[in-house]
């Protein structure tokens, strides 16, 4: 789970996914979320902080009224694992839709 992942696999594992974006960097995958107002950002924050300590990883992220920008990586791997899109797919999961 902590093996960095290859361009080839990250590119895979993006089309997967929905909103999110490989950093600049290419070691973290970001998405910003937006909800209705500051209580259901912190909402999902609330989830997202039990489901990520759960897995044992946690995004870095910051919240702005209604927007949270979470950006993921696996620190002590230095770049991109699958963790990282467990997660992604996790926190996607929380959302009552998109
Ligand atoms: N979260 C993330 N996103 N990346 C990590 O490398 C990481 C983590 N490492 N949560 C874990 C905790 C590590 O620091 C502890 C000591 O297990």
């Amino acid at each position: 789970m902590r093996a960095l992942l290859n361009a080839e696999q990250i590119d895979a594992h993006l089309t997967q996914l929905s909103g999110w974006c490989l950093g600049a960097d290419r070691r973290a995958i970001e998405k910003s979320y937006t909800f209705r107002d500051f209580p259901s950002a912190f909402a999902f924050m609330t989830h997202a902080a039990f489901l990520a300590e759960r897995m044992n990883h946690h995004p870095d992220w910051s919240n702005l009224f209604n927007r949270v920008d979470v950006r993921l990586s696996t620190h002590d791997a230095g770049g991109l694992t699958a963790l990282d899109f467990g997660l992604a797919q996790a926190l996607d999961g929380t959302l009552p839709s998109e």
